[in-house]
């Protein structure tokens, strides 16, 4: 009796952590997949070549860049291959859990321009070709 009742725990918690470790799965794979493309997918920072989020994209879902030079736009889109450093016009922040700052310079340092979450900047205006890192949060 004592020995089947702690099979039957033992049970539920092996049950748990297998759901856990599913959901983590679940939730991770989708993220890491569209790392570096043009989609702009939940969890990204989306930057772009031209207003309005057009012409060639850069998407990433780390929680910060501090070096903008090794970084390309992707998509086929006006841009497409040259780098992303000075050169982006427009962003949107789908990290959907923190604001992204965007900074002129280097390792957040410069001037800075903020993307709420969730929100878009369809044209940076002055700041157009001038950011070279960004942080969440
Ligand atoms: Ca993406
Ligand atoms: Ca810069």
């Amino acid at each position: 009796m004592r020995k089947s009742r702690f099979l039957q725990k033992f049970a539920g918690v092996a049950a748990a952590v297998t759901m856990g470790m599913g959901m983590l799965m679940f939730t991770a794979a989708p993220a890491s997949a569209g790392d570096r493309d043009s989609v702009c997918e939940g969890g990204e920072v989306c930057l772009y070549y031209l207003t309005d989020l057009n012409g060639g994209a850069w998407t990433i879902n780390d929680s910060f860049v501090n070096w903008f030079s090794d970084e390309i736009f992707y998509g086929g889109g006006a841009g497409t291959g040259s780098s992303i450093d000075n050169n982006t016009w427009s962003g949107r922040n789908r990290a959907s859990f923190c604001d992204v700052t965007l900074s002129t310079g280097t390792w957040q340092t410069g001037s800075h321009v903020e993307i709420d979450n969730g929100a878009q900047l369809n044209d940076f205006n002055e700041y157009r070709d001038t950011f070279s890192s960004y942080i969440f949060c």
